[in-house]
């Protein structure tokens, strides 16, 4: 089994398909088409591929050199894309990089698109293949449900018959291609044969070191390093209320705090968004047996799901100053991704917000310029709103002059959540401001 697939890894004539292209699936296909294999995509919805068949790029963030990469791998033939999972048949190694979000709810693993996928390639995989679980799960997933629902849909032995990875990704919107080639990888294989034919497959794609190690160890470091920086961003955050709370500003002493050696305070701000750090903690502890008490895991959680909250309470004192109730007012929302100069929306933060405001009765209005559904000019968003609220450190927003944004609002009432302006710049344009941290 082995002899055949390393040959056609180092020959680059291995076949391989991605299932799912979206922002861990769609780089990663390109970048193993750029090296010279032949790739094909899956992706449910037909629209989006018919988009990629004609290489346009389905991600609209700032995205350095993803959109011209996919129209020339597609033009060169390298790189098609469909909604069949026929092909899968043909493939040497096939990776998955479908969403693996958590049940609001319960916070337990919700693997429906995870167990679809395994279960449409089970139908269709072929003695040899290589499979590399490249999305974020809970540590004991390969052995619990991606081992089994292979097996039973297959009808071949893990291990004997094919190849099980799990090689966690590390990208980050804006920083796609960039991270792939540049970020070290913890390549987990079920054996250690799968592990090193999984190196010798990435090599043609990373830059970085690439490290062996088995399933579960894979599984707990990709979970573990996204809830060390949701604890990390919780500390920041607890630290921005203490602040406020007296009368300190959290900007100037993280700034000192991070001059004595070994520190990094990482930033305050409204709140904790994307695919990741919000449900991969969840995913961390979600098998661990009885006895394991996850106090600080649950604690950070709680503390950045409550930043945006702590937003809406800002923005009603501030109008309460003025004495305009919250249901009495207009609030102008800047900025609705979960990240900097990112299309990007998934347990964005401004979602949390927005809701609240609204169920107290405000009329808010939106502007993002990424968010497709919330773009347009700010000119046309903000007249005759009485606060504006920044939720997202757009670079369109760190060149908003505020002089002449102050006289298209209503009231000049500014509450800052990611620090994009200054207490002083502010003032000086005759905004009331408030910001996360400030107190
Ligand atoms: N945030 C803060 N303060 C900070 C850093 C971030 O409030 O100091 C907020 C951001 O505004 C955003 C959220 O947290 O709403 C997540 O931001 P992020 O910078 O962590 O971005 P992600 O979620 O796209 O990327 C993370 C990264 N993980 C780590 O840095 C450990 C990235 O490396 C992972 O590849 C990615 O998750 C992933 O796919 O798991």
């Amino acid at each position: 089994m082995k002899g055949d697939i390393l040959a056609a890894i180092e020959n680059k004539t291995a076949n391989v398909v991605v299932l799912g292209l979206g922002y861990v699936g769609l780089p990663v296909a390109c970048l193993f088409a750029e090296a010279g294999f032949p790739v094909v995509g899956i992706r449910r919805s037909q629209d989006k591929v018919e988009l990629v068949n004609r290489g346009i790029c389905p991600i609209e963030g700032k995205e350095p050199g993803l959109a011209d990469l996919l129209a020339r791998v597609v033009s060169e033939g390298q790189f098609r894309a469909t909604v069949d999972y026929e092909v899968c048949r043909e493939a040497q190694a096939v990776l998955i990089a479908v969403e693996t979000p958590v049940d609001p709810v319960t916070k337990k693993p919700d693997y429906q698109a995870l167990r679809g996928a395994l279960t449409n390639l089970g139908n269709n995989l072929s003695p040899g293949t290589m499979v590399i679980v490249e999305s974020t799960i809970a540590p004991g997933t390969m052995e619990r449900v991606v081992k089994p629902i292979l097996e039973e849909t297959s009808g071949l032995r893990a291990n004997e018959d094919f190849y099980l990875v799990n090689c966690p990704e590390r990208v980050m919107p804006g920083k796609l291609l960039r991270n792939i080639r540049e970020c070290a990888r913890v390549v987990g294989g079920m054996t250690p044969e799968a592990a090193q034919l999984a190196v010798a497959l990435y090599r043609h794609v990373v830059q970085a070191d690439l490290d062996p190690a088995d399933c579960l160890t894979a599984e707990l470091v990709k979970t573990m390093e996204n809830a060390y920086r949701d604890v990390q961003i919780a500390f920041a955050n607890e630290m921005a209320l203490l602040c406020e709370n007296m009368g300190a500003d959290v900007w100037q002493v993280r700034e000192l705090v991070n001059k004595s050696p070994y520190r990094a305070m990482h930033l305050p701000g409204a709140g904790v968004g994307g695919h990741c750090i919000p449900k991969d903690p969840w995913l961390l502890i979600a098998n661990a047996s009885d006895g394991f008490e996850p106090r600080l895991t649950h604690a950070a959680r709680a503390i950045n799901d409550g930043m945006p909250l702590h937003m809406v309470n800002l923005t009603i004192e501030a109008l309460q100053e003025v004495g305009v109730g919250v249901a009495d007012a207009k609030v102008g929302v800047l900025g609705y991704a979960y990240q900097e100069n990112s299309d990007d929306a998934r347990n964005s933060p401004s979602e949390v917000l927005v809701a609240r405001l609204r169920e107290l009765g405000a009329e808010v209005v939106i502007h993002d310029p990424w968010v497709p559904e919330y773009r347009g000019s700010l000119e046309e968003r903000v007249p005759g709103c009485d606060v504006i609220v920044v939720m997202v450190a757009h670079d369109v927003y760190r060149a908003v002059d505020l002089s002449e944004l102050r006289v298209q609002v209503a009231r000049p009432i500014l509450v800052d959540g990611r620090h994009v302006f200054s207490t002083e710049q502010a003032r000086a344009a005759g905004w009331d401001y408030r910001g996360v941290g400030q107190g």
